[in-house]
């Protein structure tokens, strides 16, 4: 460690009180992994503090993807948030911006670095990272996450670090570091196998530019996962089952291919049962986020390697990697967000993709952020740049959600993500609907058929008899009832189309 005068050590009160009212900040954090915590949290008090003393102070906030209660949680309470991009999953920024107090700009995950640097995203006043080491002449290394945080920290005025003890300075070495040349100069990306190296092992800025560090220790606000339920497992299995059998009919080679898989207790149970089942071989990951489920896997060896975004632990999970550094220090690298989620290497990899569908049409369109139409859940994150892109794209869901009281596959996605081009099967926890290489009505009878729940199935075989005349199987006039029945009643069940 060597911070010198050069760079001074200040107070997260001192680095909030550097920050202005509509300022646009670049925050490190990709999950809650690696996120800013101290500086945010005496930024959302300062916005409370400016709010009594009735000035406006609301900031525009940026981040690699989601974050933790101490930076969303914390700045959304605030009421400090005029602009959120590119994703995000706390409750309150969700409430925020569906009461309309927060702009949300919603975006593939592997365009935010460049599209900061293209001009697109307009000026940065900071960068905010978090790091586990800065030297005196300006190398930062980063902590559990690398998100956007190289380009932020190019593009902003100025930068704060949150040195967090928590992450020994022995992650140096951990990070590949790599911002591609923008067009016209851009050349392709050397990555050819997951493990390869590419870049550097820190971020290296003018030592200027860094307006203060704030030493913290900290540990990562991710939350721990639900054991799989028998929904859950039940969706593991047939994606553990559908893959073999690819294996198997030669379609996948035989020595498998890296994975992507999304976050939360679905994608936990999905990789847990690849673990379980022996036709599948140890594989490598290619993902963004490495969650716990993974770092138990590397250490049976199921896993052989893992790149990704972010190392998003639990923090008893993430103390033992670092109990055992030199173990994952050949096993893991994480990456800037536009390496990882990048469609020149996913698709030269030849990724299997795996993601959580919030609802899925009979075309196999699918809706990944927005509930009944409306309500922004989390957000695309990089769900699109996976499935686009990938070998085999998979969307996953339970096929039901709310008591049975909403049906999660219906005639038309209430908000469209992923088009039917970019989803190749589709699972439920009733069974796995392969679309390749199917016109639009045998996709919907595949659909309903082997994913749709019970309950619903009547209904929606209904609406395709009445829509089978055309090639896309659609009514519009009647491709929204299930919605509106819900709207009114509380519930898409016994939902009557007008001639039933
Ligand atoms: O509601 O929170 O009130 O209980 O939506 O649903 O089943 O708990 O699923 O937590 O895995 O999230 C798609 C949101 C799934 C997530 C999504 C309700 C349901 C529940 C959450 P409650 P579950 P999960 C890698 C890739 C997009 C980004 C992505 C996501 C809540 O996976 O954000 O893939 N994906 N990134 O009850 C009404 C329906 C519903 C519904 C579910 N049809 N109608 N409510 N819910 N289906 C990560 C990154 O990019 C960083």
């Amino acid at each position: 460690m060597g911070i010198v005068s050069r760079i001074p050590k200040i107070t997260a009160e001192e680095a909030a009180g550097m920050i202005s009212h509509q300022d646009q900040i670049g925050f490190s954090g990709f999950t809650p992994a690696g996120a800013a915590k101290a500086i945010p949290l005496a930024i959302a008090a300062k916005a409370v503090r400016e709010h009594k003393e009735g000035r406006e102070f609301r900031i525009r906030v940026l981040t690699g993807a989601s974050t933790g209660p101490s930076l969303d949680g914390a700045l959304a309470k605030a009421e400090a948030v005029s602009f959120r991009a590119p994703y995000q999953s706390d409750p309150h920024m969700r409430k925020s911006i569906n009461e309309g107090k927060t702009e949300f700009f919603d975006m593939h995950l592997s365009l935010v670095p460049q599209n900061a640097r293209y001009g697109f995203l307009g000026k940065f006043n900071w960068a905010i990272v978090e790091a586990s080491d800065v030297t005196e002449d300006g190398e930062i290394v980063l902590s559990s996450s690398v998100g956007a945080s190289p380009s932020y920290c190019r593009m902003a005025d100025k930068i704060l670090v949150e040195l967090n003890r928590f992450h020994p300075p022995q992650l140096r070495g951990f990070h590949d570091i790599y911002e591609p040349l923008d067009p016209p100069h851009r050349r392709e990306i050397p990555i050819y196998a997951p493990s390869d190296r590419i870049g550097s092992h820190v971020i290296k800025v003018d030592p200027r530019k860094i307006a203060g560090v704030v030493e913290t220790h900290l540990p990562d606000e991710t939350s721990s996962f639900d054991e799989p339920n028998a929904i859950t497992a039940k969706i593991g299995e047939h994606v553990a089952n559908f893959l073999a059998a690819e294996i198997k009919s030669g379609r996948i080679p035989s020595g498998f291919l890296p994975v992507q898989s999304g976050v939360g207790n679905i994608a936990n149970a999905v990789m847990g049962a690849m673990a379980e089942i022996p036709d599948i071989p140890a594989f490598q990951m290619y993902s963004e986020v490495i969650q716990d489920s993974a770092v138990a896997l590397l250490q049976s060896g199921k896993i052989s390697f893992a790149s990704g975004c972010s190392l998003t632990v639990a923090p008893s999970v993430l103390k033992q990697v670092y109990e055992n550094l030199e173990f994952y220090r050949t096993r893991i690298v994480l990456r800037p967000q536009e390496i990882t989620n990048n469609p020149e290497v996913i698709r030269r990899l030849g990724i299997i993709s795996v993601n959580t569908a919030i609802e899925v049409d009979i075309a196999g369109n699918v809706n990944s952020t927005h509930i009944l139409g409306k309500s922004m859940m989390n957000g695309i994150g990089g769900s699109g740049d996976f499935a686009r892109n990938s070998f085999l794209s998979i969307f996953t869901c339970p096929s039901t959600a709310k008591d049975n009281k909403i049906s999660a596959i219906v005639p038309m996605v209430s908000h469209l993500d992923h088009s039917e081009h970019s989803v190749q099967v589709i699972v439920t926890e009733n069974g796995v609907a392969d679309l390749r290489g199917k016109s639009p009505k045998e996709h919907a009878r595949l659909i309903i058929n082997n994913c749709a729940h019970p309950d619903y199935r009547e209904a929606l075989h209904h609406y395709l008899e009445m829509s089978l005349k055309s090639h896309q199987p659609q009514v519009l006039s009647a491709a929204f009832l299930m919605h509106e029945q819900f709207a009114k009643t509380g519930s898409m069940q016994y939902v009557r189309w007008s001639n039933g």
